[in-house]
C-alpha cells in the first residue's frame, strides 16, 4: 500500500523512451507547428479510432466550445445550457457575447433534461449546449428532435466523451459539433489539448481557418479567428498516447467495477446506474452522491476525512456554475430553477479513477468509506 497521496486521476503518459525517438525526428525537420506531419497524422488516427468523419486538432478543450459557436455563425442570441459541468462550457458561450440559459439536469443521468431545455426556448435562443457529464451520453435522440423543431444548433461538450459509443456508433457524432478535451486530468491527454468533429470537409476546413487566425491562404483571412493550433510535440505525444488509451480504459473498468461492488449495498451511497443498452464507457469519472441522513455524515466530512487518509477525490461539479458570481444574475441560474443540479453539487464526490490505481488502493479507498 502506498502512503503517496491517492489523487483523483494520473495522467496516461506515453512511453519516453518513444516519445524522444519522435522528438529527434521532429528536431531534425524543425517544422514544430502549424499543420506539421504528426499534427496530420493525429488528426487521422483519431478519426478512425473514434469512428467520426472530421475532426480538428486544438490546443486545449475550451477554445473548441469557443470555436463551434463561431463556426456555427451564431453571432446573438440565447444558448441553453447545463450548469453542471466544469466552468469552461459557459464561459465558451460567454466569450461569444451570447447569453447562456441554464436548465437543469436528469437525476439519473446528470445531463441535461431535453424536457428542460424545451420549456426555455424562446425567440431569443440560438444553440443547446449540453454536456456529455462524467461520459454518459446524454439523450441525443430528444435533444436532436428538439433542435430540429425550433432550429437550433447543438453542439456537445465531449470532453469527458472520449471513446464513447452507443451501439457501435460514436456519441461525437452527435449534433452540428461535439467538442474533446484533452487535458492531462482526462482518459487520453496530450498534456494540454483538444479537438472539434464536425460533419462535413466544408465545416472541418472553415474550423481549421478559424483556430489559424481565419488563414485562408498567405493573403487573405476569411474572419476573426484565434490561435488555437496543437503543436507538433503535443500531436506525437498523442499519437503514442492512442496506442495505450484502450488498456487504460480497460484498467479504469476494472477499477468501476470494484467500487460498484463494494458500495452497491452502502447506506446514503448512491452511484450513477450503468446506461441501458449497448453503450461502452470510457470509466472517465467515478462519481458518488451522499445523503447524509442514510450515510451518517455530510457529504463534505467525508472529502475531508478522505484527504485525512491521502485519498484525493473532488468535487466535481461543486459549486454549480450558475452559482459562481459572474453569473449569478443571470435570471436562469437562481438555484430554485436548478434543484436538481444543486442537489448534486451539495453531494457529489468524485472518486479517484485511473489506470495507476492498484487494488491495494481501491481497497485503501474503500475501507475508508465503508468504515
Ligand atoms: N468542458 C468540460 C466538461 C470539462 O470538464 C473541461 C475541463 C473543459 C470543457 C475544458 O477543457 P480544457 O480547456 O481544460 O482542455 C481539471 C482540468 O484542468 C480540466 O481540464 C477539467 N475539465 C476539469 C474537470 O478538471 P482541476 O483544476 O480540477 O485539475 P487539477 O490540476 O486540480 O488536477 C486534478 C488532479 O489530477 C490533481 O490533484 C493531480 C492530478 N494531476 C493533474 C495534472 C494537471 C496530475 O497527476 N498531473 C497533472 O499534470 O481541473
Amino acid at each position: 500500500m502506498t502512503d503517496k497521496p491517492i489523487t483523483v486521476t494520473s495522467p496516461l503518459l506515453p512511453d519516453l523512451n518513444e516519445l524522444n525517438q519522435l522528438l529527434a525526428i521532429i528536431w531534425d525537420s524543425k517544422y514544430i507547428t502549424n499543420n506539421g506531419h504528426y499534427h496530420q497524422e493525429l488528426e487521422q488516427a483519431l478519426a478512425s479510432y473514434l469512428k467520426v468523419p472530421y475532426i480538428s486538432l486544438f490546443t486545449n478543450g475550451t477554445l473548441p466550445l469557443i470555436t463551434a459557436l463561431q463556426a456555427a455563425g451564431i453571432k446573438h442570441g440565447e444558448v441553453i445550457t447545463t450548469p453542471y459541468s466544469f466552468v469552461a462550457t459557459t464561459h465558451s458561450i460567454w466569450w461569444n457575447g451570447l447569453t447562456p440559459v441554464f436548465v437543469d439536469v436528469d437525476p439519473v443521468t446528470c445531463n441535461i433534461d431535453p424536457q428542460q431545455i424545451e420549456q426555455a426556448i424562446t425567440d431569443k435562443t440560438v444553440a443547446i449546449m449540453p454536456v456529455h457529464c462524467y461520459g454518459t451520453p446524454c439523450d441525443t435522440v430528444a435533444i436532436q428532435k428538439i433542435a430540429d423543431r425550433y432550429h437550433l444548433k447543438v453542439i456537445y461538450d465531449a470532453a469527458h466523451a472520449f471513446g464513447v459509443e452507443q451501439n457501435g456508433i460514436s456519441i461525437l457524432t452527435a449534433g452540428d459539433f461535439s467538442t474533446l478535451s484533452f487535458h492531462a486530468t482526462k482518459v487520453y491527454n496530450t498534456i494540454e489539448g483538444g479537438a472539434i468533429v464536425t460533419h462535413s470537409a466544408e465545416m472541418k476546413q472553415e474550423i481549421d481557418y478559424l483556430k489559424n487566425f481565419g488563414f485562408q491562404n498567405e493573403t487573405t483571412v476569411v474572419g476573426p479567428g484565434i490561435n488555437s493550433k496543437m503543436d507538433e510535440i503535443r500531436a506525437a505525444y498523442g499519437l503514442l498516447n492512442l496506442k495505450k488509451v484502450d488498456k487504460a480504459i480497460a484498467k479504469r473498468k476494472h477499477v468501476a467495477q470494484k467500487y460498484r461492488l463494494a458500495l452497491k449495498d452502502v447506506p446514503g451511497i448512491k452511484m450513477l446506474p450503468e446506461p441501458a443498452g449497448n453503450v461502452r464507457l470510457n470509466y472517465s469519472y467515478f462519481p458518488i452522491f451522499i445523503d447524509k441522513k442514510k450515510y451518517g455524515i455530510s457529504r463534505d466530512e467525508l472529502y475531508f476525512k478522505l484527504k485525512d487518509h491521502g485519498i484525493l477525490g473532488r468535487r466535481y461539479f461543486y459549486p454549480l456554475i450558475s452559482s459562481f458570481k459572474t453569473y449569478s444574475s443571470i435570471p436562469s441560474a437562481a438555484s430554485s430553477n436548478l434543484p436538481v443540479a444543486t442537489e448534486l453539487a451539495e453531494t457529489v464526490i468524485c472518486l479517484p479513477m485511473h489506470h495507476l490505481l492498484d487494488d491495494d488502493d481501491i481497497e485503501k479507498i474503500i475501507n475508508a468509506i465503508t468504515r
